[in-house]
């Protein structure tokens, strides 16, 4: 596997701030390609650190095939991956930390298993047979890592797809690079899904405290997570992700309904009551699906986007009521059990309400 200038493998090193770690990654890198025979190259893609990374690479490059990227206009992880990974030049792309948590002399196992016919991507897996983490690794950051897996479970059915250590196909990269558009950390999950990889293969690896230096992981970057498989369930699957997204607005909607009614009965006469309190519930279902469910259409006008979803309710509201007295009145069935009639008519204009509100309240 080598490309045109004949570089078999370049490993992209994101970094921060991690001037203390290169002089040990970076020849273990290499030794770890050369005792394999593998000709490549070493991205080292840092964002400006106010450390020693720029004279520390400087001195590297002596004796290692070592290149610093420095980006100062953008910070990132996950962009700083794709920086490195555009510019690089091997047929195979492995990405790993600077802070030693990854086993470089794994590098050449990963490239074999990328080898192996149909395989898309491999993971320098902590949660296969054989692989682990170390025992200092506090039960948050466990417990932490793996709702994030279980969160992306329907993306791909990898053990360990929020690794950090992975290889893929240069090739395989370039077709999926117009369609990146990561937030936050999760850079491997995010070529998974966009790059389409069908055939996953996990290395074992046991991954490790850092080496020196803090972690970057920050609770910022958690939240950008959700934000994160947001946009992957919606590229995955558009409109099911919407509507559940709509759903969960609804559900939560409905609370807050029972909430407002509840406590207004005490001060105003009920059926005033019960009307504020779907007025409310109606502004709050409005305000989270701009905010999540159609963020996309954000930009919008809020008074127009309003009314148009207050419509687009009334319409819901008449089909139901409409679909109840039509069962209710001429099906056998539904005159003994009206709770189904209500039914029916509560989901069909549930759906309505869905197909209303993306194509006329947040088109
Ligand atoms: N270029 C760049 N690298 C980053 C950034 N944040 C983290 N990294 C690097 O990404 C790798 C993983 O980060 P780390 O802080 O160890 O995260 P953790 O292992 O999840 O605690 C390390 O090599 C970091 O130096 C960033 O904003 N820009
Ligand atoms: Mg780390």
């Amino acid at each position: 596997m080598a490309s045109d200038n004949g570089y078999d493998v370049s490993v992209v090193v994101p970094t921060y701030c991690e001037a203390e770690n290169l002089p040990t990654l970076i020849p273990r890198i290499s030794n770890a390609m050369s005792s394999a025979g593998l000709h490549g190259e070493i991205l080292v893609v840092d964002d400006n650190s106010p450390d020693d990374t720029t004279q520390v690479c400087d001195q590297l490059s002596s004796d290692s095939p070592v290149r610093l990227i420095v980006r100062t206009k953008e910070r990132g992880l996950s962009s700083a991956v794709i920086e490195g990974m555009k510019q690089a030049q091997g047929a195979a792309l492995i990405v790993i930390d600077a802070d030693l948590s990854h086993p470089p002399e794994k590098i050449p196992e990963l490239i074999r298993a990328l080898q192996v016919e149909g395989t898309d991507f491999v993971i320098g897996s902590r949660y296969v047979p054989g692989g682990g983490t170390d025992e200092e690794w506090g039960l948050f950051r466990w417990f932490n890592s793996k709702v994030a897996t279980w969160l992306a479970y329907p993306l791909t059915s990898a053990r360990d797809p929020m690794a950090g250590f992975f290889a893929l196909r240069r090739d395989h990269f370039l077709q999926a690079l117009p369609q990146l558009d990561p937030i936050g950390y999760k850079i491997g999950l995010e070529l998974i899904v966009k790059c389409e990889c069908k055939q996953i293969a996990e290395v074992p690896i046991f991954f490790g405290n850092r080496l020196r230096g803090e972690s970057k992981l920050s609770i910022k970057e958690q939240l950008n997570y959700l934000r994160h498989l947001k946009r992957l369930y919606e590229h995955k699957w558009r409109n099911l992700a919407q509507f559940i997204q709509f759903l969960f607005v609804g559900a939560s909607g409905t609370i807050v309904d029972l909430l407002a009614f509840t406590s207004l009965i005490h001060w105003v006469p009920t059926n005033v009551g019960r009307g504020i309190a779907i007025g409310v519930a109606m502004t709050w279902n409005y305000w989270f699906n701009r905010q999540i469910t159609f963020s996309g259409a954000r930009q919008r006008s809020i008074p127009h986007q309003y009314l148009l979803y207050c419509l687009s309710c009334a319409a819901g509201a008449m089909i139901s009521w409409s679909v109840f007295v039509g069962l209710h009145s001429q099906i056998n069935y539904f005159h003994e059990h009206p709770v189904f009639a209500a039914l029916v008519g509560i989901v069909l204009a549930t759906l309505s309400n869905f197909l209303l509100s993306k194509h006329l309240a947040f088109r």
